[in-house]
């Protein structure tokens, strides 16, 4: 027995393999002590156990390697363009050699347990060598991809013959020769080992759970061409690789699979499938990833290839991948893997048709067969993300412990760190893009973002950092919102969790690009660590609040317009401003078919004609009737400028909807768009009969401005005694034209709808001595009881969203009956682009409702 020491550290770093090498060089360089705690023999990780035949990476070696160290870069040659497991191994301990990492790695030592001293501030690391270790902060480096998944199939202890983890192989090898072997899943791992225990063994039986996307990777000498970029400006290959989506440069691609025609369409597939690169699967279109038909063409694309590999077609169409979208589970790369299936040796069990009943003494048993084998290979996977992690018996603050804090899924801020887990942090851990990204580059910017968090709380004489519960509920949220915007969520991955039995069933990698998490963490630090506590000697600051509130696709949306560069509208002239209205609105989705559509004019207060648009549903009518008024500061817009808002609300309210072109500023100045709105509300009233529509039900209805007008028809048709307004829908309405209240001022800026551009609509609208007018600001009106009952919905990004909150309250307090949705993380432009913001959905939902709750129909989705 050796005694038990214990050693004081700053720094405890777990596992030794690409992540935790390089942290262990940062905190060196930062001047931290630490230690690396290592349960194999030697550096590697990932690369050191997963020795299977054919192991190799599916990201190009160029891509995937350290950037850190631009001399590494000169003087490592990788020999192919996805190098073989033990020329990565190689690389890992050239590494460790170059900067003799080995002396701070304490090699055979697993972690058993962790404990937070709340008192000293301080972890203590017990080990299985019975040494322990104190250390201020404490660094999981135990990879995404490290524990294996525990043999789910009944009898797998019953086997006498040889067993083996493609996670966890025989450091001397295996010869298969003369075997009949086993392989138990068809993943990644197994997809590159087939066709090599193939090669060997004498019968080789795959059973297969669930077939896999996979194309062939092409292996060999990376061409001069593809190496050229990386080759012509290294610093600039990692900085583009660095901002990407994946974590390699890639150009990204604009059109849809569905844009463009059938040739063209297979053309790109054709070239995917040659060039054999992972990201390039499903980053051939867009939307592959968001759309289920776009993703459809690239299945029947790959089942089309599998089909001309396979010759028997029994066996070709079990090996095509039905029940889940390309990439939503994660394709694979091969070398001959489809093409094993045609060896006179090599059979495939399709389990989904004859599922395994037992494992036997002697071999495998499913419903309807008995195998004999010599050796079974469980190629079955790992509990990913979360296994390695909860696998170290961890206690936080209050004895809470890691595995009690996320039996319902992991809660991480940012993946890098969890409340009531002081010092504790998580490389490339659930909640960051880690396994949906080139890892090497994930890897590096948390080593990079935690020693910088490190070296921040010193010099501050600070010594705990810890995320707020605010800041990790809100990010996990967001990360579930970006996935719950792709097909991500629908298939039984490993990515969700469903591979392993009672696992929680959550989205566990941020999906939203490492460019952009990057940026995310980036913010995180300019805003002093916003969403983080730190303590210590020199006081306590908690800085609580939310990184990310904007929904995704409206993030997405405003850095799409961002990198546009575009002018502000209010400098292009009323001319220009229109004119890029019209061409923006033709860009978007166009909304679901109607019925029928009428255009027609009426006449306006002046006696003008004003055109209108009539959205007929197909349904039989006759029907309630919405007039509505489109958006554009009074200034820009038209009849059909909301279409597709005016689609949807037709067929989802089952109402006729009206869109009316109400005379616009300059040319036609207040009043004269308020006075149209009354007039083409009375207008359509009186004709209810011929549009198709019910006497009696006509609602109102806007957006923007053309909600203001909506809101004053409706207080104009009160005061003059009609017409009868069954209801009003009022989005993001502009009710007080003589107050900046504080959303006008929180929001001026960058989220489509700015403070200026508002102004600028007013100034063209209405002189300021008319804005107290409640025809210009239906809030000032005196007396707001007895109007029609109203949905109000405002967005959390608004300019206007505080004078449409005022006005929803100014109408309750009236004794109006208002339904008030106040729309979080969304901004002035995101409700009406249908088909487009799916996170705004519920809002447009709540818009049909209240129409069909105006006419007594009924609610169909609630508020
Ligand atoms: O594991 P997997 P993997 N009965 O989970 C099946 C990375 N990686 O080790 O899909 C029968 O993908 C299971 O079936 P199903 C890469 O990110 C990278 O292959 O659950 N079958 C599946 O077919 C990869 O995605 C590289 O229905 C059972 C298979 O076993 C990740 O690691 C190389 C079963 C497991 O596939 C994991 O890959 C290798 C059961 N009870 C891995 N349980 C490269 O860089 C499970 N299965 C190239």
């Amino acid at each position: 027995m050796t005694e038990s020491r214990t050693t004081d550290v700053d720094v405890v770093i777990v596992g030794a393999g690409f992540a935790g090498m390089y942290e262990l060089v940062r905190m060196r360089r930062a001047g931290f002590s630490a230690i690396v705690l290592e349960t194999a023999d030697d550096v590697g990780g990932t690369w050191y156990w997963n020795r299977y035949p054919g192991a190799r990476c599916d990201i190009l070696s160029v891509d995937y390697s350290y950037s850190w160290d631009p001399e590494l870069q000169q003087e490592w040659t990788w020999s192919e363009r996805y190098a073989a497991q033990p020329e990565i191994l190689r690389y890992a301990q050239f590494v460790a050699d170059k900067h003799d990492l080995r002396r701070d790695i304490r090699f055979n030592t697993r972690v058993a347990s962790a404990v937070w001293n709340d008192d000293t501030h301080r972890w203590t690391i017990h080990t299985d060598t019975g040494d322990d270790l104190s250390c201020r902060y404490y660094i999981m480096a135990t990879g995404c991809l490290s524990m294996p998944k525990v043999p789910d199939i009944e009898g797998t202890d019953r086997f006498t013959g040889e067993v083996y983890f493609t996670s966890t192989w025989p450091h001397d090898g295996v010869d298969f020769t003369g075997k009949r072997v086993a392989v138990i899943g068809t993943g990644s791992s197994a997809v590159q080992s087939i066709p090599l225990i193939a090669a060997e063994a004498d019968q080789l039986t795959v059973f297969q759970r669930t077939p896999n996307f996979s194309i062939p990777a092409r292996n060999g000498p990376i061409s001069d061409e593809r190496l050229a970029p990386f080759l012509a400006d290294p610093g600039a290959y990692r900085d583009e690789a660095r901002r990407s989506a994946a974590g390699v440069p890639r150009e990204t691609p604009m059109e849809g699979a569905l844009m463009v025609s059938d040739e063209e369409r297979t053309a790109r597939y054709e070239a995917m499938w040659e060039a054999g690169e992972l990201l390039g699967i499903t980053g051939t279109f867009s939307d592959t990833m968001f759309d289920a038909e776009s993703n459809d063409t690239l299945r029947d694309f790959i089942h089309g290839k599998i089909r001309s590999i396979v010759n028997d077609p029994e066996v070709a169409d079990a090996l095509c991948p039905t029940n889940h979208y390309v990439g939503t589970k994660r394709a694979c790369l091969d070398t001959n893997y489809y093409e094993t299936y045609n060896l006179p040796h090599v059979r495939l069990v399709d389990l989904r048709k004859d599922p395994i009943s037992t494992i036997t003494e002697t071999g495998i048993d499913t419903t309807n067969e008995s195998f004999e084998f010599d050796a079974i290979v469980f190629a079955t996977g790992f509990d990913a993300m979360t296994g390695a992690i909860v696998g170290v018996d961890i206690t936080g603050r209050n004895g809470l412990t890691l595995k009690e804090k996320w039996a319902d899924g992991p809660v991480t801020y940012l993946g890098l760190m969890t409340s009531g887990f002081p010092n504790l942090f998580m490389i490339t851990g659930p909640g960051s893009p880690s396994v949906l990204s080139n890892m090497m580059v994930s890897i590096e910017q948390h080593v990079d973002w935690i020693a910088d968090a490190l070296v921040h709380v010193r010099e501050r004489d600070l010594d705990t950092i810890e995320p707020t519960e605010l800041a990790e509920t809100r990010w996990v949220q967001h990360s579930n919102e970006f996935a719950d915007m792709t097909l991500m969520p629908t298939a039984n991955s490993w990515y969700m969790g469903v591979n392993v039995p009672g696992k929680p069933q959550v989205f566990l990698p941020y999906p939203g690009g490492v460019g952009r998490y990057r940026a995310t963490c980036d913010e995180v630090v300019e805003r002093d660590y916003l969403g983080f506590v730190l303590d210590g000697a020199s006081g306590r600051t908690v800085n609580d609040g939310i990184i990310r509130e904007l929904k995704p696709d409206v993030q997405v949306m405003l850095e799409t317009m961002a990198e546009m560069e575009l002018p502000p509208i209010e400098t292009m002239g009323v001319d220009g401003a229109r004119a890029f209205m019209d061409a923006s609105g033709a860009m978007m989705p166009p909304g679901p078919d109607v019925g029928e559509i009428v255009d027609g004019t009426l006449p306006g207060a002046d006696g003008s004609t004003l055109e209108y648009r009539l959205y007929r549903p197909a349904t039989d009518g006759p029907h309630p009737i919405a007039v509505y008024f489109h958006g554009g500061g009074w200034v820009l817009g038209s009849a059909t400028s909301d279409d597709p808002l005016c689609r949807y609300l037709c067929v989802n309210s089952n109402s006729i909807v009206v869109s009316v072109n109400y005379r616009h500023a300059p040319e036609a100045r207040f009043p004269a768009a308020a006075d149209d709105g009354l007039a083409a509300a009375t207008w359509i009233a009186d004709h209810a009969v011929e549009l198709g529509g019910i006497p009696g039900q006509v609602a109102v209805a806007g957006w923007s401005a053309g909600a203001n007008v909506a809101a004053v028809t409706a207080q104009q048709a009160k005061l003059a005694g009609g017409p009868s307004i069954a209801g009003q829908v009022l989005l993001c309405p502009v009710t007080d034209g003589t107050a900046k209240r504080a959303s006008y001022l929180d929001n001026a800026e960058g989220l489509g709808l700015t403070a200026s551009l508002m102004d600028w609509f007013w100034d063209h609208y209405c002189d300021p001595a008319d804005r107290a007018d409640p025809k210009a600001s239906p809030l000032l009106a005196d007396d707001l009881s007895g109007l029609p009952p109203a949905l109000v919905v405002t967005c959390q990004f608004d300019p206007l969203r505080d004078e449409g909150d005022a006005y929803a309250a100014a109408l309750a307090g009236a004794g109006v009956p208002v339904q008030h949705l106040q729309c979080p993380g969304q901004t002035h432009t995101a409700i009406p682009a249908v088909d487009a913001m799916v996170t705004s959905e519920y809002a447009r939902a709540a818009m049909a409702d209240a129409l069909r709750s105006f006419s007594g129909a009924g609610v169909t989705s609630g508020v």
